[in-house]
């Protein structure tokens, strides 16, 4: 009797496998893939499987892996022995290989298994909307935006977001990527730099000697050659104006959105002040564009508050946002997790007292206007 049905002519798929969760970083480290256990079981709770096509998602194989990524890095990845401990950041490892072993990319039991299905999940998604059968294809295993080409980086060792990308641009002349993680999307960036077929655009917290990963400035645009078709198709922070001007001149024929749950207030390591009301009108907003979209997760390290903003972003995709109620049903399994039994907590019971807006007007501004004027190299 939760009144939870599918809009007709209109689909959304689900693609999700329970295995993924089974992984662990380490009892210190703040990924945990349990989040999504926590982010199913409301999603469920709530009935939103009814309005959706759900999926178990396969394991990517060796041959969409290496189609982004080094084959010597992915035989690594697949043959390499777990480390005995976890490091941590008083004790780091010095020499890496392929930036693995480290204490933010530990070499965990079933490591390769944890990536394959991380990729699987963002492929099969991919393929349900280029092959039509999707309008919003959900992915919340997926969004891990620092993988490198041969390198693992930031808790991303397989860059699952190139890969669907890669799968749309087989279909799509242009895919726009938009990433609001509190962190900036540098491996999805990098990956696509020198291309104009797709414009990547990173909201996030930047401060380059404090904040990981340090790059994504405003004046990061993407190589300035002439020759270069990829030059200013790199465009990083503030989102209606931007995203409206960018759909604009760009004309994506698919959207990519990072929905990285780390800039919601209370993360424990993003230190934001976002809403879930505030992160999840960003995926509103992308859903009215009217094209084909494609949703990851990616950050989120308050598994409660990462549960909450995905599974509210998915009664959004399935258009009922407005009528499911805001408290956390009781029959949801490990409910006493949220605490707080409302799907939207005010900003006073999460943190108290809210963090001070630090960006001024003026700064805004000038961002948006700095962006503006990129966008004039943008589109025919
Ligand atoms: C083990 C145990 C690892 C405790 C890592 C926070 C830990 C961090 C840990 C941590 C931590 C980072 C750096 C330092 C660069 C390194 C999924 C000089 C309490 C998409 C990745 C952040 C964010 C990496 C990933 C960052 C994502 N912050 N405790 N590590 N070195 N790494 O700063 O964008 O959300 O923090
Ligand atoms: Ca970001
Ligand atoms: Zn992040």
């Amino acid at each position: 009797e939760h009144g939870i049905t599918k809009p007709k002519g209109y689909n959304v798929s689900f693609h999700y496998n329970p295995d993924m969760e089974k992984h662990h970083f380490g009892m210190t480290h703040p990924m945990k893939p349990w989040r999504l256990t926590l982010t199913k079981s409301l999603v469920s709770a709530y009935g939103m499987n009814f309005a959706m096509d759900n999926y178990t998602a396969r394991a990517a194989t060796y041959e969409e892996l290496t189609s982004f990524h080094a084959k010597d890095y992915v035989n690594h990845l697949a043959t390499v022995a777990p480390q005995p401990q976890p490091l941590d950041m008083e004790n780091p490892n010095p020499d890496l290989r392929f930036n693995l072993g480290g204490s933010d990319c530990p070499l965990f039991e079933g490591l390769y298994n944890y990536c394959s299905l991380s990729g699987g999940a963002s492929l099969d998604a991919a393929r349900k909307l280029c092959a039509n059968q999707s309008d919003i294809a959900i992915a919340w295993g997926g969004g891990l935006h620092h993988a490198k080409k041969a390198e693992a980086s930031g808790f991303c060792y397989i860059n699952d977001i190139v890969l669907a990308i890669l799968q749309l641009l087989r279909i799509h002349a242009r895919v726009l990527y938009i990433d609001i993680d509190v962190h900036h999307g540098d491996g999805v960036e990098e990956a696509f730099f020198s291309t104009d077929r797709v414009m990547t655009v990173s909201f996030h917290k930047y401060d380059p000697s404090n904040f990981f990963p340090g790059t994504g400035g405003l004046e990061d645009n993407g190589p300035k050659s002439e020759h270069n078709p990829g030059a200013h198709h790199a465009i990083n922070w503030l989102f209606e104006t931007i995203i409206t001007r960018v759909v604009e001149k760009f004309r994506p024929g698919a959207i990519a959105l990072q929905c990285g749950a780390d800039s919601l207030a209370g993360d424990r390591l993003g230190k934001f002040n976002l809403l879930v009301q505030g992160h999840s009108s960003c995926v509103e907003f992308c859903k009215k564009l009217n094209v084909p979209l494609i949703i990851f997760g990616g950050g989120g390290y308050t598994p409660k508050n990462v549960a909450r903003a995905w599974a509210y972003e998915t009664a959004i995709a399935i258009g009922h946002q407005h009528d499911i109620p805001t408290q956390i049903p009781i029959h949801t399994p490990w409910r006493d997790r949220f605490k707080i039994d409302s799907l939207l907590p005010t900003i006073q019971q999460i943190l108290g007292e809210p963090r001070q807006n630090r960006n001024t007007q003026k700064k805004l501004s000038e961002i948006v206007q700095h962006v503006m004027e990129q966008l004039r190299f943008v589109g025919a």
